[in-house]
């Protein structure tokens, strides 16, 4: 079972104090009888400039590696690599508290701003970014955020190690973590193509360590028309050049850190009788440098504008206007498919985005627990608080350990180890994992937030940031209803298989479990739980394909709950 076996304390540190009443205030708090014993003839505390002497310490982010001891324990118990990778996430750990927090920071406070033109009046649709986002990008490199996927120097645990150290980067990456997994998925798209001489210096670029050297790469697949119907929306035309490439011509709605290098994209080929290919196979798929020349200047791209989000604002999103950008086909037709690596990876790193939101709000709220009083004692002395937080834990751990579980499947594809079975559960659990985990973390950040009373809706103080930031991840990469769909998608294709792998792999991480006296009652709740989606599953096939589609998104609720370790609401 990806969850469920939680050893010790969840929280270890509540139960080293005791102390209740104004002794055990921390720095920054004041005790409640310290006006009484004051100087009668001292100024008085609340006057002009004074405002009095109490000030509440504010929560802090120590090192998020050591502070996780979840995430160490994962890795303990299945890397064979250990002390390389652990030496690798507690330094990047020690920089993301130190440094890199702040930088963050910097970007949400100095967001990216389109200058369309130059102060003589020529088009330049110049993005201006952070010097602390520029600096993100130098950071991705140098740590190997996405080259550690390619060079596999720990085998099939790769991605576990990559998706351990973005885990631990996300929330403090100021949002380029989005640019991390579109280039971490395009790069992916192009090695499972065959890596085409037209782009193998892009690919080298995209999985590259040096900063110099280093690209990000777009992913335009969004137009007017829609984001979730692909092949309906997409009406960009790909004009054939007598060179063998294309000129694009089309109005892409969302583009993603559209400051990045290169983009992938998708297009309709132009016939030479001028017919125009329909549909989803009707689509091919393109690579295409943004910018031209050193000095970033655009060809063939007018910036529109950049999008008013509700959160993501460190990040540009820019609305473009394809006008002849020089491109290469990488696909001809099939480009959803095509594309379709592309999403598995992204939605992967969206899902450890929203376990990383969750953890880091959890790491939060438990220190704050340990700074701030109310009604006579800490917040951690609260038994309603201590079980608020303690639900928020959980939460953050099924999430997190479902994360590692469809990394783990990733790494094992991706070196040729994988069995049918992990393969089915690999496309079973990507959208499961991606749906489930984005809206925990709503759910959970939300939660997080209240842990702070009023500071938590105060932006100065970076936490309502976290919440806008959360409520995107169900949004994009294909919001909770079209990955539900997806999961039905995978069923039908595989004629049930990948259904038939959860069941085998679910029954036999509960006969581990089962052997764990303590946890009889929760594999009795789960064996219960799994063998009423077994005849809901049976039942549902003998009916008419509407009723599964209404059923779509309970069923993946419940998929992902059972294999969380956590019984499901419905089934
Ligand atoms: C911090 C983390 C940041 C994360 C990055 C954020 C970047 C944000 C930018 C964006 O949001 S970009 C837009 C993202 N857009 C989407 O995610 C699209 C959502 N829509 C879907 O997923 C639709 O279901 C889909 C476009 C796939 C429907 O397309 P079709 O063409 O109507 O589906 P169809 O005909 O069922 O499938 C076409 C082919 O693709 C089939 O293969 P074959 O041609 O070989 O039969 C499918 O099997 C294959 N396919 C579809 N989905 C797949 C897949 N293959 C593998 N995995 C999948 N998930």
């Amino acid at each position: 079972m990806a969850v469920g076996i939680m050893h010790g304390s969840l929280f270890p540190c509540y139960t080293q104090t005791q102390e209740t009443g104004v002794s055990a205030v921390q720095p920054g708090t004041s005790a409640p009888d310290e006006a009484a014993a004051r100087d009668p003839h001292a100024p008085p505390l609340f006057s002009r400039s004074r405002t009095g002497l109490f000030f509440q310490a504010q929560p802090q982010l120590k090192n998020p590696f050591l502070e996780d001891p979840l995430l160490g324990r994962y890795l303990r118990r299945h890397l064979p690599h250990q002390q390389a990778v652990f030496s690798d996430l507690q330094a990047f750990g020690e920089r993301i508290s130190d440094e890199v927090d702040a930088w963050g920071r910097e970007c949400e406070v100095n967001p990216p701003r389109l200058v369309p033109f130059d102060p003589w009046g020529r088009r330049v649709d110049h993005i201006v970014t952070s010097p602390a986002w520029q600096r993100m990008k130098e950071l991705s490199a140098s740590e190997g955020l996405v080259a550690i996927g390619y060079e596999r120097s720990c085998g099939e645990w790769s991605r576990v190690h990559q998706m351990s150290k973005l885990f631990l980067y996300s929330p403090s990456s100021g949002l380029f973590t989005c640019p991390l997994a579109m280039t971490d998925g395009a790069a992916k798209v192009i090695q499972s193509l065959g890596v085409p001489p037209a782009v193998d210096s892009a690919y080298r670029r995209l999985t590259s360590r040096d900063p110099e050297r280093f690209w990000t790469s777009g992913q335009w697949m969004t137009e007017r028309r829609g984001g979730s119907d692909v092949a309906a929306g997409t009406e960009t035309l790909a004009e054939p050049q007598p060179d063998g490439s294309y000129r694009l011509h089309g109005f892409k709605w969302f583009t993603s850190a559209t400051d990045a290098d290169m983009t992938l994209t998708l297009g309709r080929v132009v016939g030479r009788d001028g017919s125009i290919p329909p549909g989803s196979r009707g689509l091919s798929l393109f690579y295409a440098e943004v910018r031209r020349d050193p000095q970033g200047r655009l060809e063939g791209i007018e910036v529109q504008r950049l999008k008013d989000k509700l959160g993501t604002r460190q990040m540009p999103t820019a609305e473009l206007l394809l006008d002849g950008l020089p491109a290469h086909r990488v696909s001809e037709g099939r480009g959803v498919a095509s594309i379709a690596n592309m999403l598995t990876v992204t939605r992967i790193h969206n899902s450890v985005a929203a376990a990383a939101a969750m953890r880091r709000v959890v790491q939060l709220a438990r220190d704050y627990a340990t700074r701030r009083s109310a009604f006579g004692r800490r917040l951690q002395d609260h038994p309603l608080h201590l079980q608020t937080l303690a639900r928020m834990e959980v939460e953050a751990r099924a999430a997190f350990l479902l994360v590692m579980e469809v990394s783990r499947l990733l790494g094992r594809e991706e070196t040729g180890v994988a069995s049918p079975l992990d393969r089915h559960l690999l496309r079973l659990l990507t959208p499961v994992l991606k749906l489930y985990s984005a809206k925990q973390a709503v759910a959970v950040v939300s939660e997080g937030l209240e842990s702070f009373g009023g500071q938590g809706y105060m932006e100065d103080t970076g936490l309502p940031g976290l919440l806008r930031d959360a409520q995107v991840l169900s949004i994009w990469e294909g919001t909770t209803n079209v990955l539900s769909l997806d999961v039905l998608r995978c069923v039908a294709r595989s004629s049930g298989l990948v259904l038939q792998a959860y069941f085998t792999q679910t029954q036999a991480l509960l006969g581990h479990a089962s052997r764990l006296p303590p946890l009889a009652p929760a594999v009795g709740a789960l064996e219960g739980a799994l063998s009423a989606l077994g005849v809901f599953v049976e039942e549902a096939a003998a009916r008419p394909p509407s009723y599964l589609e209404l059923a779509a998104r309970d069923l993946a609720y419940s998929l992902a709950r059972i294999y969380m370790g956590q019984p499901p609401h419905v089934v």
